[in-house]
């Protein structure tokens, strides 16, 4: 019923853009003093017009030539395992992010955004496919790659078979495709090919990317360090620069006119990147000694529990052993912690200063009225509380993510929603914002009905009451997870690991009736750390009951009946011990 009312509201929406060229001119002079200050030039509307010109001029002809005039650009800027909270905006005490701030004053802040796979790749991927993992079935111990057939309705895809220029910069973490000439997944070369601008490594990074031969595509660039290289690559996106592209001949140049749509991915603050800083002379200031004379005023998380001087585990040691890669191994002393505090606000203000330039881009090209940012991360990560390193937890700063989205046309704008909203909504919302299909199967919902603040809508958005939220990365030791987070409850479920199969097998276990050896409940607004597990209080038993039924209905509902659409390797095929090695 819920889903019947979403789809009337896109509907609903859908039919009101068909005017928005229209409202966009006669708005352009009230919006003004509120877009990101920016100098308008000539709008996108006009430019775009000419373009099309050209084709045909019957009435299917006039309704695609509303529709394209239109269309604003579309920018996703994703951060890597940042936790909510690490911004100006939200109210840190030391980090400077003018820039972020910006967006979050002039875009809709959304203040409970959610990751639902808590893991690079997973989490990514349903923000490109608006799928839930449970769905779109890729994690790294998956050992699949998503099949050409569902690569083509991710959004970038979409947007590029309906007109768009689109571009990638940065990290990618999600394998796509199987070729005969190249092989499976990021070997494929299908992601790389997809793109008409492609700027960007598959996998980790590192801080210094020219360093490692898989980056091979950056090793012309002047700067050494990740931030700087990206900012290379997006000031040739928006200006193409002939020294620049003589070292990439297979760089189209962007062509003025055609709506674009870019992601810009990082690997900051991911700790891959932020342990590989090394203060090298030729680092800017920002990566060496900014943030470092406030190194005092650095706060542990309230439930930081140091390696040493954890006596109960938070989670019993048949559910989870406790362990954790070495990647994460500074959260298990303050000190390890403080240092990796100082490099992610330093690597956020990168990020920063990167969209500080990418907005004086905008203007310059006179496209900022007519470009949609969104911000966000691709999930959180535990910062040793209850002694927990890494991310996958289910634990709120695994799972939260800071989320901005800013569409300079939006004439009646929310400044903030409370509503729980997570990064599978992103691609329905940049769908509709573009006028461009949504296809039936996506599972998130857009978001525009939370950012505009029309009287006919703010308040009265039929949203959703629960979000769930999974984990099912069984390799590093962890254990298989579900929950539902509502605004006041988030109810935790385990599995037991000796009972891990194939992934593509896992993912209906308990759909088929597997139960968990461990749960948990928590009263979010009256224990936001999460501190006491309320599963066994006799009061609760109501609102356990009622949780635990809504978990099996949306599993079953994300998961779907169809098999899995991805391709599966050789690995995928072996015995179950070989997978867990
Ligand atoms: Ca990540």
């Amino acid at each position: 019923m819920k889903k019947d009312l979403m789809n009337i509201d896109r509907a609903k929406s859908s039919t009101a853009t068909v005017s928005r060229c229209i409202n966009s001119n006669i708005s352009l002079g009230i919006t003004l003093g509120i877009t990101l200050g920016l100098s308008l030039g000539l709008s996108a509307c006009s430019e775009s017009q000419n373009v099309i010109k050209s084709s045909k001029g019957d009435s299917a002809a006039e309704t695609s030539v509303t529709k394209k005039t239109t269309r604003p650009n579309v920018i996703v800027i994703l951060a890597d395992d940042m936790q909510a909270g690490v911004t100006g905006y939200e109210g840190h005490p030391i980090i400077k992010t003018p820039n972020i701030d910006k967006l979050a004053a002039n875009g809709t802040v959304f203040t409970k955004g959610f990751a639902t796979s808590a893991v690079c790749t997973p989490s990514r991927t349903s923000l490109l496919t608006g799928l839930y993992e449970r769905r779109h079935g890729i994690n790294f111990n998956s050992n699949s790659s998503m099949t050409e057939d569902a690569w083509s309705q991710t959004y970038p895809m979409l947007l590029k078979n309906d007109g768009y220029f689109v571009g990638w910069v940065g990290k990618n973490h999600t394998p796509i495709g199987k070729t005969e000439a190249k092989g499976f997944g990021y070997k494929s070369g299908v992601m790389d090919n997809s793109f008409d601008y492609w700027y960007a490594s598959h996998k980790h990074l590192s801080f210094y990317p020219k360093d490692h031969k898989r980056h091979a595509i950056f090793k012309n660039a002047k700067a050494d360090t990740q931030i700087e290289i990206m900012e290379e690559g997006l000031e040739n996106f928006m200006e193409p620069n002939e020294a620049f592209k003589a070292g990439y001949n297979f760089l189209d140049s962007r062509p003025k006119g055609q709506p674009f749509a870019l992601m810009i991915n990082f690997n900051v603050p991911h700790a891959n990147s932020t342990g590989s800083m090394q203060q090298r002379d030729s680092d800017l200031d920002l990566y060496k000694t900014v943030y470092r004379d406030k190194l005092s005023e650095v706060t542990i998380p309230e439930t930081y529990v140091a390696n040493k001087d954890i006596k109960t585990p938070k989670l019993p040691l048949d559910v989870y052993n406790g362990k954790f890669i070495k990647t994460y191994n500074y959260v298990k002393t303050p000190d390890g912690l403080k240092e990796r505090k100082i490099r992610e606000m330093q690597t956020i203000s990168g990020i920063d200063k990167l969209l500080g330039k990418l907005v004086k881009n905008l203007e310059k090209q006179g496209v900022a009225d007519n470009t949609i940012i969104v911000f966000t991360s691709d999930h959180g990560l535990m910062h040793g509380e209850f002694g927990l390193g890494g991310k996958v937890h289910l634990y709120d700063p695994s799972v939260r993510i800071p989320m901005i989205v800013y569409d300079p046309r939006m004439k009646y704008k929310a400044d903030k929603s409370n509503e729980l909203v997570a990064l599978v909504d992103i691609a329905p919302t940049l769908l509709e914002l573009t006028n461009t299909s949504i296809p039936d199967e996506m599972q998130g919902h857009s978001l525009k009905p939370l950012m505009q603040a029309d009287e006919k809508t703010n308040g009265d958005v039929k949203w959703r009451q629960e979000i769930f939220l999974e984990n099912m990365m069984t390799i590093q030791n962890y254990p298989r997870m579900e929950a539902v987070r509502t605004h006041k409850w988030k109810y935790v479920r385990y599995f037991d690991k000796k009972k891990d199969q194939r992934y593509a097998d896992m993912s209906v276990a308990s759909i088929n009736g597997e139960q968990p050896i461990y749960e948990e409940l928590f009263d979010i607004v009256n224990d936001p750390n999460e501190i006491n597990n309320l599963i066994n209080e006799p009061t609760n038993q109501k609102i356990v009951k009622k949780l635990r039924a809504k978990n099996a209905e949306l599993v079953k509902e994300y998961r779907g009946a169809k098999p899995l659409n991805t391709h599966l390797s050789e690995k995928a095929m072996k015995p179950i011990d070989i997978l867990k090695g």
